[in-house]
Parts: structure tokens; sequence; C-alpha cells
């Protein structure tokens, strides 16, 4: 009947299989064979209750998002639910996997609902930059109830199958999905149950619809941290209809709300990201086949913030790491540290209360490199200079195991000169985690000269592994995430002698969509170690310097760019900082002029994507999206936005290539000249997607 889904009878009952790898997402063929199979079921006059389960790794994650932006080819999952829904024939979904957007929407619309102990059901439509547009807005608070229902859709993020029992989203936990939802199944027919249809099941709202506090209190919890986002927002008016409207009507508000979001800016960019960060994990230039090496066992050079935070990713999936430094003190401080940061997200509900326990048992803490035996890959998180690195590789080369993946956590140094140091270059690369390292999603993968294949793929997965996104990047200084920020640092400081001030400059970047500006930023990270660093290189930045000499080094002395009060971290301007800036520049000579925020939003973003063109031109990074999943994920670039290459392409690289030229001229600096990259595309009137898609049909 159908390629994709297929209909069996067993007795008096159907079992409709999807059968449609990888995730059985809901494409036009998926429903038409659900559809098809179902009616043929209930035509049947032999069937009594009908099964539907999935082949494969999953129950159906979703609708396939590919088809998004496409003309709709019927028929709609509209029409396949509701089918379903009024079926005179019970039907059991029977669950395993992930039943994730259309495919909890699916199951919603069945009249029960088993799934198997690891199964993960949700509404993740929110990360998509959408809301669930198949009813589940609407049957999900009718099965669950409101509070819940709104966590689901306005978070996002699944429930487990016990979670999903006790709420009375399954009816049962089975064995398997297929047997148990078959055995399930004939208990109903057998009881002759009634057929359960959440549609006209009200009984769940009526706490909510008596006190509407519970949702609206529920929403603003959820809500906080959507800062730009219009998904969340509309998502949870969605939920509001299901209280306040009848369920039809609620169903139209639905609709209007999914093909609105669908149809934005927001969404588009969020779906590229979702396809972007998965592009991301495939490595070009390697060997079709080529094997992950084991990893069963991780050694992690320093204990300091970054070897501690990498450690704690790591037993965070189960991976067991020894931990080495070079004496007991800095070991039992960065032991003690990690210790501590488990025990406060235990004690914030984040981790179960013996989870510290069970995760620090997973950390062997040692003194001494010799101790790097027993590892599979080894990363070093030490001081970030040369000569300690070359030192470092010179001695793994005497005591890792041989075949043991060599890494370095090194955010700029060069590794094809530190492989130099080892007798086995095919074996290191550089593993570039963010800070803080157990929470930042971002890891670059640098691939050496010498870098083998097999390195290359066993860095990648293991990141997946534990939950990080890899993006592969090539040797130069910076590699691809700093190398950009470089660019972005360099303007901001010059817009201070231009007449900018740090919080207006800091307000336009945090407005775009950032997390923090490039001058709360500096605070945070601290100011005088650059301060200590150009004075070695003897280098000068006059603003920069002139706070460091009045012992402004950021939040640590409580001012630096801003004042902060003790013990909070919130950045407040400093009439003071507006002092020291105009006294430098009046000792420089130098003229202030009113800077507009259009001009400051320019000069931070366009020299990036100039950066971003350089780094693609080397191909330092395979892909335009590579790059953007580092901002996304390293930087804390608005996932609305796509990107920074992406949102290049939005703004048009006829337009951006004009200003920078504009810029170079008007402030004297030729290294804002458009890159022959981004020159050539903008007069070709091309995007930077076209070289993505270039190469993929090369
Ligand atoms: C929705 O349902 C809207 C409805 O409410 C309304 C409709 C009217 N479509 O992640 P993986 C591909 S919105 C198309 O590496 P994992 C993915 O690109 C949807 N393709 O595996 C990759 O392809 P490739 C709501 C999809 O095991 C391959 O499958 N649903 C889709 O780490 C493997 O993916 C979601 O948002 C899709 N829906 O994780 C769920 N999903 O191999 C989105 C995956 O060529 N999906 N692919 O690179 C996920 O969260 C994860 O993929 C999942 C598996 C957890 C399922």
């Amino acid at each position: 009947m159908s390629e994709v889904v297929k209909l069996e009878r067993h007795d008096n009952i159907a079992v409709v299989t999807v059968n449609s790898p990888p995730v059985n997402a809901l494409s036009a063929a998926v429903r038409a064979g659900i559809f098809d199979c179902i009616k043929s079921a209930i035509d049947d006059a032999q069937v009594q209750g009908i099964v539907l389960t999935c082949a494969g790794r999953t129950f159906i994650a979703g609708a396939d998002i590919t088809e998004f932006g496409k003309p709709p080819k019927p028929p709609g999952l509209a029409d396949v639910l509701s089918l379903m829904e009024s079926s005179p024939k019970p039907i059991v979904a029977a669950i395993h996997g992930t039943a994730l957007g259309g495919g909890l929407e699916v199951a919603l619309a069945c009249h029960y609902r088993v799934a198997t102990k690891d199964a993960k059901l949700g509404l993740p439509e929110v990360k998509l930059g959408l809301l669930p547009g198949a009813g589940g807005t609407q049957r999900l608070p009718r099965a669950v109830g409101p509070e819940l229902a709104v966590k689901m859709i306005v978070g996002g993020d699944p429930i487990g199958a016990d979670a999903a029992l006790k709420a009375g989203l399954i009816e049962e936990i089975v064995e398997g999905p297929a047997s148990g939802g078959e055995a399930f199944a004939r208990k109903v027919v057998a009881e002759k149950r009634p057929l359960r249809k959440l549609r006209d099941d009200d009984s769940k709202l009526a706490a909510a619809k008596a006190d509407r506090s519970i949702f609206t209190n529920a929403v603003a919890a959820l809500t906080k941290k959507s800062r730009g986002l219009e998904a969340p927002f509309a998502a949870a008016d969605a939920v509001g209809a299901a209280i306040d409207l009848p369920f039809e009507e609620g169903l139209k508000k639905e609709r209007e709300g999914f093909l609105k979001l669908m149809n934005g800016d927001q969404s588009k960019a969020q779906r590229y990201a979702f396809f972007a960060e998965r592009e991301a994990a495939k490595i070009s230039g390697v060997p079709d086949g080529t094997k992950s090496r084991n990893v069963a066992r991780v050694a992690i050079l320093g204990a300091g913030t970054m070897g501690g935070g990498i450690a704690m990713s790591f037993v965070n999936a189960g991976i067991p790491v020894t931990l080495i430094e070079t004496g007991e003190e800095q070991l039992k401080r960065g032991m003690g540290i990690m210790q501590k940061n488990y025990e406060a997200t235990a004690a914030r509900g984040g981790i179960p209360a013996d989870a510290p326990a069970k995760r620090m048992a997973l950390i062997n803490g040692v003194v001494g490199i010799e101790n790097v035996g027993d590892a599979d890959l080894v990363i070093e998180a030490v001081f970030e200079t040369m000569a300690v690195k070359k030192e470092v590789f010179g001695k793994l080369d005497q005591y890792a195991k041989p075949g043991a993946v060599l890494a370095s956590n090194t955010s700029y140094l060069n590794i094809d000169e530190i492989a130099q140091s080892t007798k086995r270059p095919q074996d290191v690369l550089g593993m570039h985690f963010f800070s803080p390292a157990n929470v930042m999603k971002l890891c670059e993968i640098v691939r050496a000269d010498k870098t083998a294949p097999d390195a290359l793929v066993t860095a990648v997965s293991i990141a997946r592994k534990i939950a990080k996104v890899p993006a592969v990047v090539g040797v130069c200084d910076g590699f691809v995430g700093n190398r950009m920020l470089a660019q972005r640092g360099k303007q901001s400081e010059k817009l201070l002698f231009e007449g900018a001030l740090p919080q207006q400059v800091d307000a336009v970047v945090t407005k775009f969509g950032m997390p923090m500006g490039p001058f709360a930023m500096g605070d945070l990270a601290g100011l005088d170690i650059g301060w200590r660093s150009r004075k070695d290189r003897g280098i000068k930045s006059e603003i920069a310097d002139a706070l460091c000499e009045a012992g402004r080094f950021g939040q640590k002395t409580g001012k630096g760019y801003y004042k902060y009060e003790p013990g909070s971290r919130s950045a407040l301007p400093d009439p003071e900082v507006e002092k020291l800036i105009d006294e430098t520049l009046a000792r420089l000579g130098r003229k202030k002029r009113v800077v507009s925020d259009d001009e400051i939003l320019e000069r931070m973003m366009y020299p990036m994507i100039n950066e971003g063109a350089k780094i693609l031109a080397e191909g330092i990074a395979a892909r335009p999206s590579d790059i953007d999943v580092v901002w996304l994920y390293g930087y804390g670039w608005p996932i609305y936005r796509g990107g920074p290459m992406f949102w290049a392409d939005t703004v048009g690289l006829k337009h951006i290539a004009d200003r920078l030229a504009f810029y170079a001229k008007e402030t004297n600096d030729p290294s804002l000249e458009p890159a022959p990259l981004l020159r050539k595309l903008a007069d070709e009137g091309k995007t930077f997607a076209s070289l993505a898609a270039a190469s993929k049909a090369a």
C-alpha cells in the first residue's frame, strides 16, 4: 500500500507501522500512508482495535522540517488526525524513542497511548521558532492540565515515560512498543473501554478556567529568558486559547499562530540552525566509513577552570576521567571547586541529590603526567603559551598509550607547531572548549596538517557524546570564533575614540540579541590580562590602559568599563569612566562626534562577517553554516538570527560590502576593506548560502 507505512492484521487487531528512517518524520508520504492504513483498518469489518507504532529507532519525531516553507502536499496532518480521533474503533499509539512535535500530536489524537520505559515525549516546536500546529496546544492541556502543558510547550523540553504516566499522558509503560501496544489494544477491546477523545474532555481545564493565574504564572516563569523570541509567547497564547475557547476555535487560533511563525524570519533562522548543527558534524574531506577510535577513559591535564569544566562535561555523560595536576595543592583546589559546583546544582534541583557523589567518583584526581597511560583521549588545558604546550606534548609522546588522541584546548595557538613536538602528529588535534566548559555547548575541533581522519572522527563523535556541538575548523590565530571576535574588539575600542561610550556600544549589541556587549564581556574576563599582554608586546591601547592604570580590572575589582555594587554582577555606567575617556581623548587631541546606533551595529557586525568571508576563502571553515554554529553555541549569537553568515545573507552582501568600504575610507582603516570573497559574492548578487549549495552540488 505504502512504501513507508505498513498495515498488518493480527486477528481482530490492525497494526499500522511507520517505517521512514531516520526518525519517521511526517513527510507527505508518511501522512498519506497513515491515512490510508487507518482508513483501511476502520473499513475492515474484522478489525476491532488499531495500534499505531514505528519501526527503527524512534516513534515519529515530528513533522518533516524539510517540507516547511514549500507548497503543502495533501493530506494535511490535521485531516489525518481528524480521521484518527473520530475512528469508531479504538486506536492505541505505541511509543518508543522520541515522540516529538507532530509525532506526539499524532499520539494525542489516538484514544490511548502506551510507551516504553526509556521513551521521551515532547512538543519542542518552540526550539524551531514554531508552536505545535496539529492540535498539540489544544489536546495536551486536556491530557495533562495546562500547567504541565505550558511547561512542555513553552519550555519545549520533553518528559520521560514515568512522568508521562504520572501526568496521565500515557496509560501504561510497556516492554516492547509493538507487542505492548497490541496487548493493550486487546485489553481495550475485551473490556469494551470507551473511546477517549481528548477533544471532548475538558475536565483537566476546570481549575485554570476558574483561576487563570495557574496558567499565567507558569507562562511568566517560562518566558523570563525568552527575550527577543516570538515563538514562546505565541505558543503560550495558543495554550491560553485551550482554556478560553471551545476546541475547534482553539484549533483555529493555533493554526493561525503556527502559520504566522512558520512564514516568519525567526523560525526560518531557527530551522536553519537545526540543520546547520547537524551538518557541522559531517566532516568534509574524510573518507566515507572512517570509524571513530574507542574512547573508554579520558585524561585531562590541568584542574583549573577550563580543565575542571571539561572534566565535568565528560563525567556528566558517564565517561571516566583521570584529572591530572602538577601538585597536590592545585589538584585539591580543582576537585573542591567541581564538588561545590555539583552540590550547588543538586541544591537547586538541577541534578538528583546522589549525583554529586556519583559523578565525583568517576574522576580520578592524580598528580603527574605519567598517569595518562590508560586514557584513549588526552586533553591538555594547561597554561596558554607555546613553550609550555610543547613541553607537555613532548611528555605525552612518552607516556600516552599508542593510538590515544592527543588534544589541546588552546584558544588560539598553532596546533601544527604543537604537533611537531611529538612523534605522532597524526594523533594531535585541537578541542577548543568555551568557558564555562561544563555549560557552553560549542567545541571547535581543530584539524591540523597531519591529523589522521580517524582521530578527527573520534573528536567529533566524542564531542557529540558529551552533548557538545562540534565544529571542525582549521589552524589559524584564534580559529573561527576568536578570530572573528578580535575584529569586533578592534572596532569597539575605536568607537570609544570617536565619541561612543561603553554603555552605548554594549546596549546596541545586546539589543541585537547578544547576551553581552564587548565592554561588559571585557569586565567579566578581566581587563588586566590584555593589559599585561599588551605591555609584554609593547603595544598601547590608551583608554584600556588608562582604566587598568587606575586599578579598574573589571568585575573582580568592582570597576572596569562599568562599576559594580559589592556582590553584584550588574554593570552600572560610571561617570568616572566617561571622564577618563574624555581626558584621554583630550590628551591625544581627539575630537568627539555623535556616533549613531546604526553605525555601532554595522561596525560591530560587518567586520566579523568580513573576517568570516576570509575564513571561508582560506578553508579554515568548510561551510558558512559551520561559522554560524560556532557563534550560536560558543558566543550566544541569538538563535532567531541564525548566525552571522546567515544574518549577513538576510541583510544583503552588497550592502555589507559597500558599508565596509565606506568605513574603511571614513575611519582610515584598510582592515575594513571588503574581503575578496565578500566583494565577489556581492558583485554577483549572491549569498553565502549559495557557496554551501554549490559545494553540495559539486
Ligand atoms: C513539528 O512537528 C510541527 C508540528 O507541530 C505541526 C505540523 C503541521 N524533519 O538529530 P539527529 C534528521 S516541528 C526532518 O542527528 P539524534 C536530521 O536532520 C518538528 N529531518 O539524530 C538528521 O539528518 P542527517 C518537531 C529530521 O538521534 C537525522 O534526522 N520535532 C527531523 O541525535 C538524524 O537526526 C522536532 O523538533 C525532522 N523533524 O536525534 C524534533 N528530525 O542524518 C527534531 C531529525 O541527514 N529532531 N531529522 O543529518 C530532533 O530533536 C532529533 O533529530 C531527534 C534525534 C531527537 C529526533
